[in-house]
């Protein structure tokens, strides 16, 4: 929660008979389940191919102002993140969600590094989710800004936004816009228009701040924008060239998507998600990725070569800057013990057993718990986790893959044991339930005896 917020290798005749009979039976499926809706404006061949190919969603390479680069048949949307990876994640999802309600290409931005090492460069989307296959599985083609806009430009584009974030803050006196960092890195300089109050979700939880995915959607479409257009709206001047924009209908922008449901705050936790049904659940890692996360999994279970990956139990407990939702009870009251945790790792054993007769031994913890004394009491139950450090990972592949690799690893869990109200949890039991039909429970914490049942 944010707060509570085969390379090189000659096919063989086989190999080839095999892709074309799976290229043949992918287009007989496309022509037959596929609405035809989805082909946008690209008549002449199959537009499973089209959606691949970014080249027919802009005029060129990357451009000094991403403007130059906009096709004129062709609406775009986006918006960025600033929080946690998963936080973005999340936010990154309900863009992509919002772009299929909106029938709009979405652009989306790297992820920022704010929760680890500030020195890690941004990472571009497509390396750590399987783009080709989040496409086709969802309809449409996404951009990334990196193609829209050349990452080494000087050039200050200036562009006219909605701030959702200013209109649903209700905890703050004066609330603003969201900013974000990446509004710094792509060199976009923003002149802000308040959404109408009615964006706001009515929900039958209490919370604050979620704005509703189809009135935020209403936006982009001509008579809900004209209408908010008439209704003198705060709009702030951009920040660097003081220029006042209304917010743009070619690229239609939010400050933040983070806070966005359709029918009940703090959604992805809920099982009828439409953003995970019909996006999250479909961003899949790269193969690359799986492959890495793979062989560290098993180095951390010591499976010899020639043995598959067995099934396992993952685990992720969120402790760290956690403690400020301490309310007065020290950590270790605070926080749910290794007993308590136990407890539920059995009942996802026995669940496994039972319902698909799978019996399952190995656990892996994942957790940004940094106190040695707590990790060797994991060891002293059985567990295992992934010694980043001994495995050079940082300085093999970056400061980033820790935390991808630790992801990947939850979601490939036979069952998952997580942190109540952490995000990353949330997608771990979500990836886990979808992906792999399987058992998993979230710990309760805050108090003692918080997860007792
Ligand atoms: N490598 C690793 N990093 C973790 C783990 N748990 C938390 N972190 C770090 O802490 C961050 C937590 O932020 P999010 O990913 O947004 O998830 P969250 O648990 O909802 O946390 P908040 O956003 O702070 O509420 C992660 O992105 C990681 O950088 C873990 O098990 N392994
Ligand atoms: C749209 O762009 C195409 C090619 O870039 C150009 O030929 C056409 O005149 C443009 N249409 C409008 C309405 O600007």
């Amino acid at each position: 929660m944010f707060f509570k917020f085969t390379k090189g290798k000659k096919p063989s005749l086989r190999t080839i008979c095999a892709a074309l009979t799976a290229v043949f039976l992918f287009a007989l499926g496309n022509l037959l389940f596929k609405p035809s809706s989805y082909s946008l404006d690209i008549q002449s061949t199959p537009a499973q191919y089209n959606i691949f190919n970014s080249q027919l969603y802009v005029q060129g390479p990357p451009t000094q102002r991403f403007r130059d680069n906009l096709r004129n048949d062709t609406k775009y949307i986006t918006s960025w993140g600033s929080a946690g990876w998963t936080n973005d994640v999340i936010t990154y999802g309900n863009l992509i969600y919002l772009a299929l309600i909106t029938e709009r290409i979405p652009i989306i931005p790297k992820f920022l590094s704010n929760h680890i090492d500030p020195s890690a460069p941004p990472f571009v989307f497509e390396e750590i989710f399987d783009v080709p296959r989040l496409s086709q599985a969802i309809g449409i083609h996404l951009l990334q800004w990196h193609e829209v806009k050349d990452p080494e430009s000087q050039v200050v584009d200036d562009l006219g936004c909605w701030t959702v974030w200013e209109t649903v803050q209700r905890h703050i006196k004066v609330p603003e816009p969201r900013r974000s960092p990446s509004l710094n890195v792509l060199k976009l300089d923003i002149s802000w228009t308040r959404t109408p109050a009615w964006v706001e979700l009515t929900s039958p939880s209490i919370h604050h701040n979620h704005a509703s995915f189809w009135s935020l959607a209403s936006l982009g479409f001509p008579e809900a924008r004209s209408k908010s257009l008439e209704l003198s709206l705060t709009n702030h001047p951009s920040s660097q060239h003081q220029v006042s924009l209304p917010p743009d209908d070619h690229v239609l922008c939010f400050d933040l998507l983070y806070y966005v449901s359709a029918h009940h705050t703090w959604e992805w936790e809920l099982d009828y998600s439409p953003a995970w049904r019909f996006v999250g659940q479909h961003m899949r890692w790269t193969a690359s990725m799986e492959k890495i996360a793979d062989a560290h999994a098993r180095r951390a279970m010591n499976v010899p070569v020639t043995q598959p990956t067995p099934p396992y139990i993952s685990i992720h407990i969120r402790h760290g800057d956690f403690s400020k939702q301490c309310e007065g009870f020290p950590v270790d009251q605070c926080f749910a013990p290794l007993s308590v945790i136990a407890r539920r790792v059995s009942e996802v054993q026995e669940e496994l057993r039972t319902r698909k007769g799978i019996h399952v031994t190995h656990v892996i913890m994942t957790s940004d718990e940094r106190d040695p004394e707590w990790w060797s009491d994991v060891r002293a139950l059985g567990w295992t986790w992934v010694d980043y450090a001994a495995e050079r990972t940082e300085e093999i592949y970056g400061k980033w893959h820790p935390v991808f690799l630790d992801a990947i690893i939850q979601s490939n869990g036979a069952g998952f044991v997580g942190t109540r109200g952490s995000t990353m949890s949330t997608l771990a039991s979500r990836r886990v339930q979808t992906w792999h039909d399987g058992a998993t429970r979230l710990v309760s914490w805050g108090w003692p005896g918080a997860d007792d049942h």
